[in-house]
């Protein structure tokens, strides 16, 4: 699949009917029995680099979304500020996109208006954790007070409600993040399950996998289940498989490699006072101008602000 044809950025897409994108990530996380990867996406340029690496699906990281904005993934960005940054993301790639709707922003009304507002912006899906507004990045600090189970399903049966299957609904337990235990994510997963979940999405801060694989021995993909090893970055993806695991999210890798790599840059060009040598460690112009199918532009003017001249 091309990922940034001049098609979407000569005709744009059709939100609100198009469910081609909602369809390809029901398939690759509910129906596929292949392990699937959505790869963090932040911004237009994020999202068409995954594309071009292969990935099928993209992940709208809330932190990464927040960074780039320059807040904390602590909900300072707004519901309409998520919501713009995915349509850039969906704008400029055509790839399934899996939104991380933090806890939907409030209660149930806030949560089925998000999901409203993505699916009108192009989402394939979203994802609903069972945090309190404000939520804070599960890996910061030791504060996460988890949402009563029958409120936060009531969030979940509202969104399901909203946008039915036109979004893929993915419910995200944060017990373990919380220290809650393993009996507490197994009962939530249920209670998730009965509230309309397409798939859970178990979370851990654990350097090690143990947790949600035998979270996963549990379960016994009574939905599929959705990952993100982050902190247990070192399973090799073969456990994974074994497990029965749907997919894998690559949740922030592309924003944590850019703010590597633009701190290296601003410090050698501020020390050397000299871009000369960096020139080889950095993108050159032609990849940026191909990224984003410039030829397409140059295409367009012939056929539209030129139409009578000779082309040589
Ligand atoms: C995100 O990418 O914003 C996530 C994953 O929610 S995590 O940061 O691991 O909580
Ligand atoms: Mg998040």
């Amino acid at each position: 699949m091309q990922d940034h044809s001049p098609s979407v950025l000569a005709h744009g897409n059709n939100h609100s009917v198009d469910l081609t994108r909602t369809d390809a990530l029901r398939a690759e996380v509910c129906s596929s029995s292949a392990l699937s990867f959505l790869m963090e996406a932040h911004d237009g340029l994020s999202a068409a680099i995954a594309g071009r690496a292969g990935f099928k699906g993209l992940w709208a990281s809330g932190l990464s979304i927040a960074c780039s904005l320059g807040y904390r993934d602590a909900n300072e960005a707004s519901w309409s500020q998520l919501v713009d940054a995915v349509e850039r993301i969906v704008g400029s790639s055509q790839l399934p996109v899996l939104v991380d709707g933090d806890g939907g922003f409030g209660n149930f009304n806030n949560a089925r208006l998000l999901a409203r507002k993505l699916r009108e912006r192009g989402a394939a899906g979203i994802a609903l954790e069972d945090s309190c507004f404000p939520k804070l990045n599960s890996f910061v600090g030791n504060r996460h007070p988890l949402a009563d189970i029958d409120e936060f399903c009531g969030r979940l049966r509202a969104v399901k409600d909203t946008v039915a299957n036109e979004l893929v609904l993915v419910a995200r337990i944060e017990a373990l993040i919380a220290a809650h235990g393993m009996n507490e994510a197994i009962a939530r997963a249920h209670a998730y399950r009965e509230a309309g979940a397409d798939a859970i999405l178990i979370h851990s801060r654990s350097s090690s996998a143990d947790e949600i694989l035998s979270f996963a021995d549990a379960w016994q993909n009574r939905l599929p289940v959705v990952i993100v090893p982050t902190k247990y970055y070192r399973t090799p993806t073969c456990e994974y498989r074994r497990a029965g695991i749907s997919t894998v999210i690559w949740a922030n890798h592309s924003m944590r490699a850019a703010v590597a790599a633009m701190r290296r840059v601003c410090g050698r060009i501020f020390a050397e006072e000299n871009v000369a040598t960096i020139e080889p460690d950095i993108a050159p112009l032609e990849d940026i101008f191909e990224l984003f199918s410039y030829d397409e532009l140059a295409e367009a003017e012939a056929r539209y602000l030129y139409p009578n001249k000779l082309q040589h």
